[in-house]
């Protein structure tokens, strides 16, 4: 036979077209899209269905230490699965440092854990948390050269914020090195008074988490890294944009032709503070940060992804069991600010956006692949390898049935958070097998990959990562009396 595998007669998508087509694949490529191609070792039949690119998760938080000391409920085998039952097939997860450890060391560590376990292709983003000369000088251009390219960094959390000054070095080391500089931006000081305020006032249920971040907390941020990210000409991805001022700052800065990418997730699409306001400590397990915000908001945000300010939608996969190994770790009755935050995600992201999209209408199919695989891959530089169906690419396919309808609830999830925040909704829409270069490692509700098969992608920062070649007048020679800064 020509091919190893046929996908036969189902409707392709890409983020330009959609089209009935049979998909060849040998050994772990698309070898061929056309119609009536001739037959392989083996055929599935996609009559009636969806043909898509599998899904390309770029924030997810697996396996990972927090600052508080907490490993959130997933392993890389339990994640990994439960992206590919939801039909992602590429995750970038965090390698995490923390104040004192060495930044080669994290990497190593976070390599073994993936290399154990994850079931689906992998990258990772290297967390920033003790931006030492030996980091920034040292280790960190040898590991962008070993294939990560990009950086994160939080701008607030008491173990891991990282004030404007060393946020400046690590931008420059960004630059530098060709890789993209991702950032939680929120400001520390206004959530933490909010904090001491709203505890000491009484104020401890988990729905207090979301007045704690008060608006005002991200816009403020996003304009301070937007402006230490000018002033470098160094290339920025704003992670999970929560509110409509938020999406303004990043609109205002892209219409000034600066390099700011952003994401948003579903939980501020689907999910408001209201969420959070369940009696006794049960709305815990809606807490993430930023917190969702207001029906406003969800409708400031579907207008930010459709004209393009924002550009992907991640999970920002964060799991906590509701128990004492998690979300209760201080208790029965902790107040919100002893909660651990973050939200399961990763296996409900694409069927969400399929029901809204796809299946509701909003946006339609192609801007669903673009949002949710090819966007990603491109601006994570995985691209053309992953991200879309075309010839040459890795065979990484998630084959949907647009009319299956499936009520969300806890018990059918397979990552290890226990709950999804999303119980009860009813979707139309399900990806109902999933292929990783070539394999089949679902299909019909069962799982049929090893842990451990997923395999890293080392990339560098790509295009996306550039600088424009702009230089504010303050960077300038021409324009600052001849002084060489960049
Ligand atoms: N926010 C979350 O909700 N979870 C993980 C990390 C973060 O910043
Ligand atoms: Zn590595
Ligand atoms: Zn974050
Ligand atoms: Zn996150």
């Amino acid at each position: 036979p020509a091919y190893d595998l046929l996908i036969r007669g189902g409707r392709v998508a890409t983020v330009s077209d959609v089209f009935e087509a049979d998909v060849a694949i040998s050994g772990e490529t698309i070898a061929a899209i056309g119609r009536g191609l001739p037959g392989a070792r083996r055929e599935i039949d996609a009559r009636g269905k969806l043909v898509l690119p599998g899904g390309v998760d770029s924030h997810a938080h697996i396996e990972q230490l927090s600052a508080a000391g907490i490993v959130n409920a997933d392993t890389f085998e339990s994640a990994t699965v439960s992206a590919a039952f939801g039909g992602t097939t590429t995750v970038i997860p965090f390698a995490a440092q923390h104040v004192g450890m060495k930044l080669p060391r994290v990497l190593e560590d976070y390599h073994a854990l993936a290399r154990k376990g994850a079931v689906i292709d992998y990258a990772f983003h290297m967390i920033i948390a003790d931006p030492t000369k030996e980091t920034l000088e040292t280790d960190l251009p040898a590991l962008i050269k070993q294939g990560h390219g990009s950086i994160k960094i939080f701008m607030t959390y008491d173990l891991l914020k990282i004030e404007d000054e060393p946020l400046l070095d690590i931008l420059l080391a960004a630059r530098d090195g060709g890789a993209m500089l991702c950032a939680h931006a929120e400001n520390h000081g206004i959530i933490s008074w909010m904090v001491k305020r709203l505890i000491a006032r009484g104020y401890t249920d988990p729905k207090y988490h979301a007045i704690s971040h008060a608006r005002v907390s991200e816009a403020e941020a996003f304009n301070r890294l937007i402006g230490m990210a000018a002033l470098l000409d160094q290339p920025i991805m704003i992670f999970h944009v929560s509110t409509a001022e938020g999406a303004k700052v990043i609109r205002d800065a892209r219409g000034q032709g600066l390099k700011v990418f952003a994401e948003t997730c579903p939980q501020y699409l689907f999910l408001t503070a209201d969420d959070l306001d369940r009696p006794g400590v049960e709305g815990a397990k809606w807490m993430c940060s930023p917190p969702p915000r207001r029906a406003a908001d969800q409708e400031a945000l579907w207008q930010a992804l459709a004209l393009g300010d924002l550009q992907t939608v991640s999970s920002d996969h964060a799991p906590y069991r509701f128990d004492e190994t998690g979300k209760l770790r201080a208790g029965p009755n902790p107040n919100f600010k002893q909660v651990a935050n973050g939200l399961p995600g990763l296996e409900v992201r694409l069927p969400l956006l399929f029901d809204a999209m796809v299946s509701k209408g909003r946006l339609g199919l192609e801007k669903f692949v673009e949002l949710t695989a090819t966007a990603p891959a491109k601006i994570y530089n995985l691209h053309p390898r992953k991200g879309s169906i075309a010839v040459g690419a890795d065979a990484d396919i998630a084959i949907w049935d647009p009319q299956r309808e499936v009520t969300l609830s806890d018990e059918m999830m397979h990552d290890l958070a226990g709950y999804t925040p999303y119980a009860g909704r009813k979707l139309r829409g399900w990806p109902v097998a999933v292929l990783s270069r070539g394999r089949v490692i679902v299909a019909d509700g069962k799982r049929s990959v090893e842990a451990g098969s997923g395999r890293f992608l080392a990339r560098n920062g790509g295009e996306a990562a550039k600088p424009t070649g702009r230089l504010m007048p303050d960077m300038d020679p021409e324009q600052n009396f001849g002084a060489r800064l960049l």
